[in-house]
C-alpha cells in the first residue's frame, strides 16, 4: 500500500468509496476530517461515479471496482453499496491489500461474516464496520460508568431504535427488497446499532432472545411482496443475567432517527438518546442530573470524543469522524479503545439470524458462544 505525504508533512491515507449515496457522503466528510485524501469513487456505473466524485470533492470517477482497486493511492476502501454487495467487495478489497471500511451489515448471512472476519484476520489489514454511535462521548461516559463500577450492578436494559421514514406504503427505498437488502430489513439496519451499543456500553452479551418481528406493508410504491420487517419487538438475557427488552420501527410517527437506551444499575440509571446525543440522565433516588457533555467532567474514554468546547454542540457526523478518525489511527499502527471490527459485524450477523430464527419458531433462541 502506497500512502501520501501531505503538505504538513503527516502521512495522507488515500480514500476511496464504493456507492454514492447519502453514507458515501457521510464517509467522505469523515475522511477528509480525518485527514485523508479522497483519491476517487467507484458507483454503478462511469457516470454515477463521475457525480458522486464531484458532490463529494473526490479526485476522479472510476470505471469499475477492479479499477479502484488496482490504484495505488488508495489505502482505505470506503464500502457504502446496497447491503448484498457488502461481503464480495469488502472480501475483494481485502484480497487487494487494501484496508477497508464496509457499512453494515458486514454480510447478509452468518456464513459470509465469518469468512470476512477470517479473511481480515489473515491479512494485516484494519477492518472495520461503522457502529458509529460508539462514539457519541455521552455513550463512552455511559460506559465507563458501568465499567467502573460507578452505577452498581445493572440489572436491566431498555432500548429502543425507532424512525419513520419507512411510515406510509408510499415511502419506498432498496433496503425493503431482500434481494438487495438482505433477508432482515429493520434489525439488520437499525436494531444492529442497538444491540452494539447495549453489549459495547455493557461490555456484556446477549445470551438468549425471543423475538417478534412484523411486515406492515407487503407491498410499497416501485415494490411488491415484499418479505423483510418493519417492526421488531426483542426480550432478551445477557450473559450475566441482564433482563432487557427492545423496540425497533421504521413505522414510529416523529421519531426520525432515535436511538435510545435505558440502563438500570443498582446505584442509577443511565439514559441515552441519540437525538439529544449531548446528554446523558444519570437517574438517583436522590439527585437526578441531566449531564451536559462537558469534558472537563468527563472519564478521559469519553473525553477524548469531545471533539469541540462544551456548550457547542456535537452530533452524529461528528461521530462518524470519530469512528472513521480511529480507523485511520488504527491503520497508521496506534492504539484505539472501542473500534467496531469485522468481528462486530459478525456479531450482527448472528444476533440477526437469531432475531429471524425465533420469530419463525415462535421460540427462544440462544446465541452461540463460541463465534463471538
Ligand atoms: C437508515 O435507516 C439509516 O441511514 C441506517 O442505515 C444507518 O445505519 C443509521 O445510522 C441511520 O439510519
Amino acid at each position: 500500500m502506497t500512502t501520501n505525504v501531505s503538505r504538513f508533512g503527516a502521512t495522507k491515507l488515500g480514500s476511496a468509496f464504493v456507492g454514492g449515496g447519502f453514507m458515501a457522503e457521510v464517509h467522505s466528510r469523515a475522511a477528509r476530517s480525518a485527514g485523508g485524501r479522497l483519491v476517487g469513487v467507484s458507483s454503478s456505473s462511469l457516470a454515477s461515479a463521475d457525480r458522486a466524485a464531484s458532490r463529494i470533492g473526490a479526485e476522479k470517477a472510476y470505471d469499475s471496482f477492479d479499477e479502484l482497486l488496482s490504484d495505488p493511492a488508495v489505502d482505505v476502501v470506503h464500502i457504502c453499496t446496497p447491503n448484498t454487495t457488502h461481503a464480495s467487495l469488502a472480501a475483494a478489497a481485502l484480497r487487494a491489500g487494501k484496508h477497508v471500511i464496509c457499512e453494515k451489515p458486514l454480510a447478509t448471512s452468518v456464513a459470509d461474516a465469518l469468512a470476512l472476519v477470517e479473511l481480515a484476520a489473515l491479512s494485516d489489514a484494519v477492518a472495520t464496520v461503522p457502529f458509529a454511535y460508539r462514539f457519541h462521548p455521552m455513550v463512552r461516559e455511559a460506559r465507563a460508568r458501568v465499567r467502573s463500577g460507578a452505577s452498581g450492578r445493572v440489572l436491566s436494559v431498555q432500548g429502543s431504535y425507532l424512525q419513520d421514514w419507512l411510515l406510509s406504503s408510499d415511502d419506498d427505498d432498496w433496503r425493503v427488497d431482500e434481494r438487495l437488502g438482505g433477508p432482515s430489513r429493520a434489525f439488520a439496519d437499525i436494531g444492529s446499532h442497538l444491540c452494539d451499543l447495549i453489549e459495547f456500553v455493557l461490555d456484556d452479551r446477549i445470551a438468549k432472545l425471543a423475538a417478534l418481528t412484523r411486515t406492515v406493508f407487503g407491498d410499497r410504491a416501485h415494490h411488491k411482496e415484499i418479505t423483510t420487517e418493519d417492526i421488531v419487538s426483542v426480550v432478551f438475557e445477557t450473559r450475566a443475567g441482564v433482563v432487557g427488552t427492545l423496540m425497533i420501527s421504521q413505522l414510529a410517527p416523529g421519531r426520525k432517527n432515535r436511538l435510545a437506551i435505558e440502563i438500570g444499575a443498582t446505584v442509577e440509571s443511565l439514559v441515552f438518546d441519540q437525538e439529544n446525543p449531548e446528554y446523558l440522565w444519570i437517574g438517583k433516588r436522590v439527585g437526578s442530573q441531566l449531564a451536559l457533555r462537558d469534558e472537563a467532567a468527563l472519564d478521559p474514554s469519553a473525553a477524548r470524543y469531545s471533539v469541540v468546547p462544551a456548550g457547542h454542540a456535537q452530533g452524529y457526523q461528528d461521530a462518524f469522524n470519530s469512528f472513521v478518525s480511529d480507523t485511520y489511527c488504527a491503520v497508521r499502527g496506534e492504539e484505539v479503545d472501542g473500534l467496531p471490527v469485522f468481528a462486530d459485524g459478525l456479531r450482527a450477523a448472528v444476533l440477526t439470524k437469531a432475531i429471524l430464527d425465533s420469530n419463525a419458531l415462535g421460540e427462544w433462541v440462544s446465541l452461540p458462544e463460541h463465534v463471538t
